[in-house]
């Protein structure tokens, strides 16, 4: 099996899922936040080697605060419950987007989780936190002009200088949940990438499926534009 090194996920449905049996949103996003730890191991195991969740876009502060708050006490939650257990499989957290704007506890707990686990060297687990794509392409060019004497710029100055420069190109995007939209992810980074949509809402998204989603994703023929 072609196992792709990097795999991004659109964790979408937490509230839906709540919805369907009459729960609160934030007991979906809780239920979510363990499901965050069963595909992490999964992809560990199977030798993915960068998994990057789109945990909270740039648009998400357009939800209601109480929605906001309870999103922000996840990475304590995250870290309590799970911290043990990515030392011990090895796994390493890191983040892209704008972690500024986030509460500083929250922000304390994830420089926390970052700092314990950067040793490790198994699967990379990035959160996109506050990300946006557009903003990513943005940050990327200003980087590169603070270097004032620059005129033209190339693919690879953007490529170098974007959030996910340290990892491989993203190979597998999945979004579950029935939306067949990227809502501002990824953008630079998914021009040869391989997209599965499933109907599975975040919390239900299994292991098994993940296996599944590799499997078909091993089956694709990527041609990058070319002819075989
Ligand atoms: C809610 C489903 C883990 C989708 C997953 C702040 C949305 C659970 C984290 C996390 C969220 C982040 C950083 C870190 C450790 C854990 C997380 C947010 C939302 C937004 F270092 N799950 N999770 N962060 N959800």
């Amino acid at each position: 099996m072609n196992i792709p090194q990097h795999v991004a996920i659109i964790m979408d449905g937490n509230g839906r899922w709540a919805k369907k049996q009459n729960k609160p949103r934030s007991y979906g996003h809780f239920v979510g936040t363990d499901n965050v730890r069963n595909i992490a191991l999964k992809a560990n195991e199977l030798g993915v080697k960068v998994l990057t969740l789109y945990a909270f876009s740039t648009e998400n502060w357009k939800r209601p605060k109480e929605e906001i708050d309870y999103l922000m006490s996840l990475p304590a939650v995250f870290f309590d419950k799970f911290l043990k257990e990515l030392m011990e499989k090895n796994i390493r957290i890191e983040t892209i987007g704008d972690l500024s704007a986030l509460p500083i506890k929250t922000i304390n707990v994830i420089h926390k989780a970052i700092e314990k686990t950067k040793n490790n060297n198994g699967l990379t687990l990035v959160f996109a936190l506050n990300y946006g794509g557009r903003n990513d392409i943005v940050q990327a060019v200003n980087e590169i002009i603070k270097n004032g004497s620059i005129t033209s710029i190339t693919e690879q100055d953007i490529t170098n200088n974007i959030s996910t420069k340290n990892y491989p190109d993203v190979d597998l995007m999945i979004r579950t949940s029935l939306d067949y939209r990227i809502s501002n992810f990824l953008l630079w980074q998914i021009s040869y990438t391989e997209f599965i949509f499933t109907d599975c809402y975040w919390p239900d998204f299994n292991g098994d499926m993940f296996l599944k989603a590799i499997e078909e994703y091993s089956n694709r023929q990527r041609r990058f534009g070319g002819l075989l």
